[in-house]
């Protein structure tokens, strides 16, 4: 006998409920432009620089919990003209009414993409660009690169009411070398980016181009190597995590999970599933929220640039689709994102978010050693990630999720280097030598996350501890009393900080109204690692546009519409927006629902082993349970059931 043929029983997954955090559907794209074309008030050939789900603040999700549904409501960044004018539109889905319409001026959207193409156009056209070329013996244009960058603020008054781009010219020789190896030193050009017209080509000085191609490609960096044997990952159980639309859950951790076109991956309602099946919250939403890449090098090629690669790019706008097997390893899970394109019309990254899980080695372990009986448990972490090429740079974002609770942000630094010509031979001051002919300015990366917590409860309050030896004395009198200082910050302007390894600073973000079984408030602790601040000086164009990176730690009480460090607007902003600007108020935090951002990054010394392409320098900061749970949240794991 034969088995029956299966049976089509199944009936088809029931899709999710929607959900206030669902991320921007494509439909949503089309629908909402399309209401906003209806309206009329736009003019014909008007852009669009970012369309996003319009988030529920954290009282409309009380509501929403409580069974009032909620509105979707669509935010649109419009430009209806060359200038520096935007219009923020809000429309409601569900009857297609434009319900937002705010006309701003002086403000400009991250960089399009029609610009930079524009700038690029105008510029190859132009007779002062070409005949720079032609002095440097560069007669085939198409053979030249143009990055088109954010200009900044400085006091020019080509910048007045006017979309700029700074242009920076490479010669490659042939289409697949890399650019960044032949820097055309010395011309610099300021373009109206909108209107596509050349404002100024500056040329500082012939600088011979570096010799060589600076190729990372695998056929030109043979022989490779063949001793690296097979490293697969399987799970042949499958994965121990679900994803139910956005809708994360792993071991404890439940999360929503969307993207947004600024910030790129954004995490929602972060929470951990006791036992008896009760949420306790932990971060009602986390983003990268702003970044910042100044350069520290004077000479008037490269002491303009400043990269806000949120707000003047757009790490969502500017997303990876990852591929299996390359970008991401083993049982991998992904999430495509929607994006709408300028002219409005959705477009699906595929790919743009990868989950998966990875051992990490030890989680807890002893010896007993008067049994000689050993416990050992694995740790494992569930990673969250994406990747955003920003013009020469790579980024990614790599959040973890660990059985004890830990939650951790790594970002992942990588690409080519911004990189200058010098003569060969020569030396460069504030830039490393990486190669014959070529330099790369010392800068910064400086990344703010905007942690929107809520540690078992909406209402928290952040606490510094540091710790210092004390003073010999009748209570210390062999002198190896460590004290522990902890300073309640109480306002916004005490609660401006910076890191300090020696004294093991470090905040708590505690909820006072709830305790633990010991009594004591539950917290989870903001570790910071090992991270600079900004070091332009105040007063400078980037130190003014860039405070959020002036300090590590900034608290805030929570304001919905402040959601990013450096303001909405930072591309040509004049400065001062943002962080600087709302703490100047010094708002108490007592009693509040709280914001943390934290300013974490690198000081880049340009090494040779960063070149041609740079071996992945990491960053970032752990969130870690400091009393939230009454003791080792991880004694139920099993052990290991291989062990031999
Ligand atoms: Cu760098």
């Amino acid at each position: 006998m034969t088995d029956p043929a299966p049976q089509a029983t199944q009936s088809p997954p029931t899709p999710p409920a929607p959900h206030p955090h669902d991320p921007l559907t494509a439909d949503e794209v089309t629908r909402s432009v399309a209401a906003v074309r209806a309206d009329g008030r736009l003019p014909e050939g008007s852009l669009f620089a970012t369309v996003e789900v319009a988030e529920p603040t954290r009282a409309e999700m009380a509501d929403f919990r409580a069974g009032t549904p909620l509105e979707r409501t669509i935010r649109i960044v419009a430009l209806p003209g060359p200038g520096a004018s935007v219009v923020e539109i809000e429309v409601r889905l569900s009857d297609g009414a434009v319900v937002g319409w705010t006309e701003r001026d002086d403000v400009r959207p991250a960089l399009l993409y029609d610009d930079a193409y524009r700038s690029i156009l105008a510029l190859k056209e132009h007779p002062d660009w070409q005949a720079a070329m032609v002095r440097r013996g560069i007669t085939d244009f198409e053979q030249v690169q143009i990055d088109p960058w954010p200009t900044g603020s400085f006091d020019n008054p080509a910048e007045e009411g006017q979309r700029i781009t700074r242009c920076l010219s490479y010669w490659r020789q042939d289409p697949s070398d890399n650019g960044y190896a032949r820097p055309v030193e010395g011309v610099l050009a300021t373009v109206d980016a909108a209107r596509g017209e050349v404002l100024e080509v500056v040329d500082h000085g012939l600088v011979p181009l570096a010799p060589e191609r600076g190729s990372y490609l695998p056929e030109h960096n043979g022989p490779l190597r063949t001793d690296l044997r097979a490293l697969e990952i399987t799970q042949p159980d499958g994965v121990s995590f679900t994803l139910e639309g956005n809708l994360l859950t792993w071991q404890h951790f439940t999360l929503r999970v969307s993207v947004t076109p600024l910030e790129g991956l954004v995490l929602h309602d972060v929470g951990w599933v006791d036992d008896d099946g009760t949420t306790r919250t932990i971060l009602h939403r986390a983003a990268v929220s702003e970044m910042v890449v100044p350069y520290g090098d004077p000479d008037p090629m490269h002491n303009w640039k400043n990269a806000f690669d949120v707000g003047e790019w757009g790490l969502g706008r500017m997303l990876n689709s990852l591929t299996l097997g390359c970008d991401c390893l083993g049982e991998i899970t992904y999430l495509d994102a929607v994006v709408a394109s300028e002219h409005g019309h959705p477009h699906v990254v595929e790919h743009a978010v990868c989950i998966h899980e990875e051992d990490y080695g030890i989680l807890w372990k002893h010896t007993d050693m008067n049994t000689g009986r050993a416990e050992v448990r694995r740790s494992r972490r569930l990673v969250v990630s994406f990747f955003a090429t920003v013009g020469n740079y790579d980024y990614g974002f790599f959040w973890y999720f660990y059985l004890d609770g830990t939650i951790q942000l790594e970002a992942k630094l990588t690409g080519i280097m911004s990189t200058k010509g010098i003569p060969e031979g020569g030396t460069a001051d504030h830039a490393s030598v990486i190669a014959p002919g070529l330099a790369a300015p010392v800068h910064q990366h400086l990344f703010c996350t905007r942690l929107d917590v809520a540690v078992d409860g909406p209402v928290n309050e952040v606490l510094e501890v540091a710790f210092a030896g004390e003073e010999r004395g009748p209570d210390n009198p062999l002198g190896n009393a460590i004290g522990r200082r902890v300073t309640r910050l109480a306002t916004e302007q005490a609660a401006r900080r910076d890191v300090d390894a020696a004294s093991s600073r470090h905040w708590r973000i505690v909820n006072p109204g709830r305790t633990n079984g010991l009594g004591q408030p539950v917290a989870y602790k903001l570790v910071p690692s090992a991270t600079p601040t900004l070091l332009a000086h105040p007063d400078s164009s980037v130190g003014r546009r860039a405070g959020f990176a002036r300090h590590n730690l900034w608290v805030t009480p929570y304001r919905p519409d402040e959601r990013r460090p450096a303001g909405d607007y930072p591309n040509q902003h004049t400065g001062g927006a943002g962080l600087p600007e709302w703490t100047a108020a010094d708002r108490s935090l007592v009693d509040e629902e709280i914001v943390v951002w934290h300013t974490f990054g690198v000081t880049h010394n340009p090494r040779p082993e960063d070149w041609p392409v740079m071996p992945v320098e990491y960053c970032g900061f752990h969130l870690v349970a400091a009393g939230f749970f009454d003791r080792n949240p991880a004694l139920d794991l099993a052990p290991p059931d291989h062990c031999h």
